[in-house]
Parts: structure tokens; C-alpha cells; sequence
């Protein structure tokens, strides 16, 4: 089941990140209590379109969805969190089991409760999991049709090879006669990208910096955020967003026994947001043992379902 790391584990892996050569602190940091509540205001910024976007898709298009999927199957979603999305889908799809899968068991908990109360004929059964572990269906599920729903762009935090590999892990778990259900966001326009994570109030900013404040609660550290600033930009030829935390001036910092120091304007790496076209989605889902069914995207081609068959 879980493998939550120790203090000291977690502390180590956090210094390893700010010791390197390119420093950098992992995704992951984003989303304490407060950095889950800016990446909530995140996703209501005009700039910010992937999340509604990906709604307007899903509630548009739920129709056409469930008609590639087999009713009464089990829907398994990794790092489902409030499980918010899957219910654009429910109605239309009518699966007899929701598999929902989280690091955060008490929230994940609760998630699963309200979706049970809402929707009396769904079986709601959460597994509360690392995410290095597999998730495990169970028994008296394994033997149903199965798909993943992957929503939210999230595969586009994977490097291009670990998102295989987690394809390639979803292609196992669902089987033959399987699928799964991915949203991912599209390469555009530098100036859209650059306007959804350089956003005029500051939420993404606010929400880059928050990693330090985060950091600090683990390390005991004093990282000063008013010395930071936030930077993101697109990298067209990687077609990935890279944000960075720059050092406004020479710092220098005791942290657990280290000296840690960060040169003026010394780039902290901590995110990698990938855009993908049709073409690569299709390309990576082959790889993986998939082949692309179907792609929705909205009128403005900004953001992508795909139906992924196995
Ligand atoms: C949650 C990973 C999809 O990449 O757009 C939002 C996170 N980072 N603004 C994204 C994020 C900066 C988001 N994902």
C-alpha cells in the first residue's frame, strides 16, 4: 500500500534538488493547503484556460465519450483528489464502479463519501496510495472492463520518457479491451501560454513562490520569498512551459547543518507544464500500446480529450 517517505527522506530529497548544479524543488511542492488553494484561483484567471476549457469539452462532449465506452465498466482515476470532473461524465458513461486513487487519504476519504451520496448506483471504492506504487483494483473488480480517466494536463508534468512509462503502466492495468480518457493540453501560440502562467493578478506567481513557504515548514528553513521572483516561460522548441524561481540578490542560508547559496539571478527550476499536439499524443499513446481512438478538442484547438483504446 502506502509509502509515505520519512522526515529526514523527505528533507535529504528536498536538499539533494537545491545542491545540484541546476537547482530545483518538484512539482509536488506546489500543493500544500495554501498552494492547493491558489492553484483553485489559478484555474478561475481569464488566462488561464485549460480547466474550463477541458470542462466545456467533457460536459459537450460526454455523449460521444460513452459511446467508444462499454457501460457498467470500472473507471479508475490516478491523484483524483476532490474527484470533481469524473461527474461530467457519470451520467453519460454509467460505470458500475469509480476507483478513485490519492496520496491524500482523509481528503480523498471525503471525496469519495460525497460522490456516493450523490450518485446512490455508483460504487465508489478510493484507494489511497503513493504514487509510486500501483494501484490496485479490487478483486471483484478485476475481471470488468476497465479504462483510466486522466484529466487536468497532468501527464504534461511528466519529462516525455516518464510520461510513457505511465502510459505504459495504465495500458497494463486496464488490459486488453481497455482504455483511458486524457486530457492534455495543446502547443499554441506563445503569447496564450505565456499570459496563462504569467497571469496579471499574480496567482501564479503567488503559487510558484508558495513552494518556498512549503519547503520551509519541512526544512525548518527561512527562504525569503521577497527575494525570489516568478518566472515562466514557453520553451517552443521543447513545447513545454519552464518555470523558475530567480534570485533576486546573493542569498546565503543555513539549512540542517548545509550552507545553501543561490547567485543573483541563479534560476531555481520547478515546474515543467509539456504542450503536446495531436499528432504527438497519437505517437506517445502507440508507444505505449494504446492507439488514439478519438480527439475533442474546443473550436479555438487550446485543449484536448482523447480517448485512448487498448
Ligand atoms: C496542474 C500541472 C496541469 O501545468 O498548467 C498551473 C499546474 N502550473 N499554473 C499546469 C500549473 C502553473 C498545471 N497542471
Amino acid at each position: 500500500m502506502s509509502h509515505p517517505l520519512t522526515l529526514e527522506q523527505e528533507q535529504a530529497a528536498i536538499l539533494e534538488g537545491l545542491e545540484a548544479e541546476q537547482k530545483f524543488i518538484n512539482p509536488k511542492y506546489f500543493y500544500n493547503h495554501h498552494g492547493s488553494k491558489l492553484f483553485e484561483k489559478i484555474t478561475q484567471l481569464d488566462e488561464y484556460y485549460p480547466t474550463r476549457t477541458e470542462r466545456d469539452i467533457l460536459k459537450d462532449r460526454a455523449d460521444d465519450i460513452a459511446n467508444l465506452i462499454e457501460k457498467n465498466a470500472v473507471i479508475i482515476e490516478p491523484g483524483a483528489g476532490s474527484c470533481k470532473k469524473i461527474e461530467y461524465l457519470l451520467e453519460a458513461l454509467h460505470p458500475k464502479a469509480y476507483v478513485p486513487q490519492d496520496v491524500s487519504a482523509e481528503f480523498l476519504q471525503q471525496s469519495a463519501e460525497r460522490l456516493s451520496n450523490s450518485y446512490p448506483w455508483l460504487k465508489v471504492v478510493p484507494v489511497a496510495s503513493d504514487f509510486s506504487q500501483p494501484i490496485e483494483i479490487p478483486q471483484s473488480l478485476k475481471s470488468e472492463r476497465k479504462y483510466v480517466f486522466y484529466p487536468g494536463s497532468t501527464i504534461g508534468n511528466f519529462e516525455p520518457e516518464d510520461a510513457l512509462q505511465f502510459l505504459k503502466q495504465m495500458r497494463q492495468l486496464v488490459g486488453d479491451g481497455g482504455g483511458m480518457i486524457l486530457g492534455v493540453d495543446l502547443h499554441k501560440d506563445n503569447d496564450v501560454l505565456h499570459a496563462a502562467y504569467n497571469d496579471s493578478e499574480g496567482v501564479t506567481a503567488a503559487f510558484n513562490l508558495n513552494t518556498l513557504s512549503h519547503i520551509n515548514e519541512i526544512l525548518g528553513s527561512d527562504f525569503d520569498i521577497e527575494k525570489f521572483e516568478h518566472i515562466a516561460l514557453y520553451n517552443n522548441e521543447q513545447q513545454r512551459i519552464e518555470m523558475y524561481l530567480k534570485s533576486l540578490e546573493f542569498q546565503s542560508y543555513e539549512v540542517l547543518g548545509r550552507t545553501l547559496t543561490f547567485a543573483r539571478d541563479e534560476l531555481v527550476h520547478t515546474e515543467h507544464s509539456y504542450k503536446y499536439t495531436l499528432k504527438g499524443i497519437g505517437m506517445l499513446a502507440e508507444r505505449a500500446g494504446f492507439e488514439l481512438g478519438y480527439s475533442w478538442t474546443d473550436a479555438d484547438n487550446l485543449f484536448s480529450v482523447n480517448y485512448l483504446n487498448a
